[in-house]
């Protein structure tokens, strides 16, 4: 009932120019639990950010604190208290209506012990009329907050039947039945990720004061709807609301800096759709991040004379591509082409920056975003296990030609479907699509994560007679729910939607939504974790269409993990307290395997020393991986490679687990929670190059007497205009930076592919530079196209296999280039492997290139810090260094 009510107030509440905002914001809050805390606080805040500044609890982040404060939501109720005074002119208003952008989650609001209304979702935003009787001049607002845990435990007893899974696993440290509260899944835990369940208001919170007997237009959204390319023209949806009954409006709509505009006397009663068209020829495309540049438009919209507001829009078309490719080949295509142009999507998934939203800066989420954008990434899959982001994310990616698979957010779990729950989802879709729908990147939408894959596989031993409800009721909420919302107001061609990742696509709806397999690698997007396989090897991950996650974990450094403990005795490789971050069972065992099949252990009798080298060696391992999978996907994208016995190739995206962190612990992150990269971001900003070479051991490591094996050098080039350029690579060994043999040579591209520039057979090869066995050797090559270089080494063997000679890796000096840029020049006598570059905490920023192998006498390194360094000295930027073989020293 508040919904329908909420609804009708948004048609009640708007224009800023006739309407006085009253903000409720500030530090003047008071919560309370009635039990052991009453504090004076900040909104936009939680329990938990308010209660850190008042000094009452400890950083919820060190030590073993998340379990420890696991009392401040799951024992008892909170409310939240602030008094505000009004003036005459605003007590004199005709309406007065009370504005929540996100509250999380289950509230009761009175002002003045007048009831105002009930919220029960996260994920939209609440709007309640409080009636002039419940105002005066001096005032009090209580938001009465229910344990989101015992909500959740409450719900689930009355619901008639049981929703598994009841818990996340033990290692998880984590809540229960999340699935029956609409806030942040991974907030009851995750298997990165700690269980807070925050309280509070993490948004805007104002009183909003109106004169009703003005008309009053809103801007509901505006949505790219659909490209016609018969007339060249593209139809731009746009949906706006009003307080009253049949009136004419004069509406005008401005495309600033072009010569579209468009004016209209329309009909209006209370809601009103209009289609606006816009020639192409007047505008110019928006294209992902690699393929062009992303000019953004700012439409207009006024009404008589009057600016009611704005959205900005970027024109581009978006196709999920699924066809089949004919006689012999089963399966379909599934690939994105943007304007026309088939993308290799080059990606990553992205959680929550921060179990508390309100401490994440926008400046955060720009590094963040900037980081994937450097790293040569022209997607993210916004999980649904986390948030829908605030609008400034949105704009980031509108900006940085990010594209954005947007998951709902629904993850790992069967859902209730009584009719309260789904009402309020058909709400919060509503109420989200129409939010973030003008925004460009935003190309795809997913029902869920895992759920279809979920209930196929029978994750959670629904008994037998049950299986059939259950998919009926997963067709209830994501296809007649959550599918059909979406098309109501995203209505056209330019956004395709898919039920769940993973899916089969078009082959899952065939199949009633639920694939008998929907990780089949000839249809839609699969997930693959393989961590007893041999991590390295390419030929052990399966050959999709699309990839939407994979990838390992590593440790973060030494720095971040000083942020969680000031006691270096608990900085040990699997001990209790490293053990407690770990919320994915067995992952460091895992770790600890794939690092010893591959890399030399650390000898060291220094526990803390052995530690930050297992740091490093963990990082080398996630790098090496994500290179392998990463190679493996873009060595088949290419049609041509489907092969004929299995079907399978044409992948056409990748898109690792996971580019972000919540906090600080051993996760798959490429960027630490303080926005370090690890070494697997600079891996991934080597291996989603646009320009790229690939250098190949077919079979992997194979011996070099082997005959049949092929040695394999191919170029893939995604410039659309094409390029040319030379390779050459030489053969090493790790004793001398003259190489044994180098060759080489052209390779030109008219327009983009994959192109073989040379195939040796590898024994006669190892012969020919008197490698008698392949860790003797190592090919180290470089491409070099149009002022670029970009290199690429091939291990013959594994390191650990190799002899390591003291490389003398020396930083020469130190440049400041500009108040944020420094260049480090860096020297070695012998080749040396994996040379990591760091900074202390006082300085965040990053190294381009950082990881590489040296095969030069000196190379020049760049560090950008996020914050200009000021008066440069070794006491601002103190630069480590270190090497593989530093890790064979006692
Ligand atoms: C996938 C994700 C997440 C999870 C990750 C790592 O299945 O969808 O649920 O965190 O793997 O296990």
């Amino acid at each position: 009932m508040f919904q329908r009510l909420f609804y009708l107030l948004l048609v009640l509440f708007v224009s800023r120019s006739i309407s006085t905002r009253i903000p409720l914001v500030g530090d003047d809050w008071t919560i309370t639990n009635k039990i052991n805390h009453t504090a004076l606080g900040r909104i936009p805040g939680s329990i938990h950010t308010i209660l850190i500044a008042a000094n009452q609890i400890p950083d919820p982040y060190m030590g073993y604190n998340d379990v420890d404060l696991r009392y401040l939501v799951n024992t008892g109720d909170w409310t939240f208290t602030k008094n505000f005074t009004l003036t005459s002119d605003i007590l004199a208003s005709n309406q007065i209506a009370i504005h929540f952008d996100q509250i999380d989650t289950v509230s009761n609001i009175t002002i003045n012990g007048c009831p105002i209304g009930r919220t029960h979702s996260m994920f939209i935003a609440y709007t309640f009329n409080v009636t002039s009787g419940c105002l005066k001049t001096e005032n009090q607002i209580d938001i009465d907050f229910e344990s989101p845990v015992l909500y959740a435990k409450r719900q689930s007893i009355a619901y008639n039947d049981t929703v598994p899974p009841n818990c996340t696993p033990d290692v998880q440290h984590g809540e229960c039945l999340v699935q029956f509260i609409r806030k942040e899944p991974c907030s009851f835990s995750w298997d990165w990720g700690p269980a807070f369940a925050p309280i509070g208001i993490p948004g805007d919170l104002y009183l909003e004061a109106f004169n009703t007997t003005e008309i009053i237009i809103q801007l509901e959204s505006v949505n790219l709807a659909s490209f016609n390319a018969a007339n060249k023209t593209w139809q731009v949806d746009v949906m706006l609301s009003s307080n009253n009954d049949q009136f004419t409006s004069d509406l005008k709509f401005i495309l600033e800096n072009t010569t579209w505009s468009y004016e209209t006397s329309i009909a209006f009663n209370h809601n009103l759709s209009i289609s606006l068209t816009i020639s192409d020829s007047l505008v110019k495309r928006w294209w992902p991040n690699g393929y062009g540049s992303q000019p953004l438009y700012n439409l207009v919209v006024s009404n008589q004379g009057k600016v009611i507001d704005s959205r900005s829009i970027g024109f581009r078309t978006v196709q999920l591509i699924q066809h089949e490719y004919g006689t012999g080949i089963n399966g379909s295509s599934f690939y994105f082409s943007i304007n026309s142009q088939p993308i290799f999507v080059k990606g990553s998934n992205w959680i929550p920056s921060d179990a508390f939203q309100e401490r994440v800066s926008n400046d955060k989420l720009e590094r963040l975003l900037r980081s994937a954008q450097l790293a040569n990434m022209n997607m993210l899959r916004i999980w649904g296990g986390g948030i829908y982001e605030r609008n400034s994310f949105y704009e980031i990616t509108d900006r940085l030609g990010i594209m954005l698979w947007h998951d709902f957010m629904f993850a790992c779990s069967l859902y209730p479907v009584d009719k309260p729950f789904l009402n309020n989802v058909h709400d919060e879709i509503i109420y989200q699509v129409k939010r973030l729908q003008s925004h460009p990147s935003i190309v795809l939408w997913s029902g869920n994560n895992e759920n279809e894959a979920a209930v196929a596989e029978n994750w959670y031993q629904v008994p037998e007679e049950k299986m059939n409800k259950t998919k009926e009721d997963y067709v209830e909420l994501y296809v007649n729910t959550i599918m059909n919302a979406v098309k109501e107001v995203d209505k056209g061609t330019n956004r395709p939607f898919v039920t769940s990742s993973p899916s089969n696509g078009l082959e899952s709806i065939a199949e009633h939504y639920i694939a008998a397999d929907p990780q089949d690698p000839l249809y839609g997007d699969v997930h693959f974790y393989g961590y007893q396989n041999d991590s390295w090897n390419s030929t052990t991950y399966p050959i999709t269409r699309f990839l939407s996650e994979t990838g390992i974990q590593s440790l973060p450094s030494l720095d971040t993990w000083y942020e969680t403990t000031s006691n270096s005795s608990d900085l040990v490789f699997n001990n209790s307290f490293i053990l407690h971050r770990e919320h994915s069972g067995n992952q460091l065992t895992a770790m600890m395997y794939h690092i010893e099949s591959n890399l030399p252990l650390p000898v060291t009798n220094d526990s803390l020393l052995y530690f930050t080298q297992m740091i490093y060696l963990s990082q080398i391992n996630q790098a090496m991986t994500l290179k392998s999978i990463s190679d493996h996907c873009r060595i088949h994208s290419s049609v041509d490679m489907i092969d004929p016995k299995t079907s399978k190739g044409h992948t056409m995206g990748l898109m690792y687990w996971q580019i972000n962190d919540i906090w600080q612990a051993p996760t798959w992150a490429t960027i630490e929670y303080g926005l370090k990269w690890k070494m697997g971001h600079n891996y991934v900003r080597h291996m989603y190059a646009p320009v790229y070479p690939i250098a190949i051991l077919k079979p992997y490591l194979a011996n070099v007497t082997d005959e049949n094996a092929e040695i394999s050098f191919s170029i893939i080039n995604e410039l659309v205009n094409g390029t040319r350029g030379d390779l050459v690579c030489s053969i090493y060994s790790l004793d001398s930076l003259t190489p044994r043999l180098t060759f080489g040579g052209d390779v030109s591209f008219a327009t983009t592919g994959i192109q073989n520039a040379f195939t040796y057979p590898y024994a006669l090869l190892m012969k020919r530079v008197r490698c008698n066995d392949s860790s003797e050797c190592i090919v180290h090559c470089s491409f070099n196209y149009q002022q670029n270089q970009i290199g690429q080494t091939l291990f013959l063997s594994r390191p650990k296999n190799y002899k390591l000679s003291n490389p003398n890796l020396q930083i020469e000096s130190i440049k400041q280039l500009s108040s944020t840029d420094f260049a480090i020049t860096l020297t070695v006598e012998r080749p040396a492997l994996f040379v990591w570059l760091d900074v202390p905490v006082n300085v965040t920023g990053y190294f381009l290139p950082n990881g590489f192998n040296m095969f030069e006498p000196k190379m020049t390194v760049t560090f950008h810090s996020w914050e200009p360094v000021t008066h440069f000295d070794k006491a601002t930027l103190d630069v480590q260094h270190t090497s593989l073989y530093d890790v064979t020293l006692l």
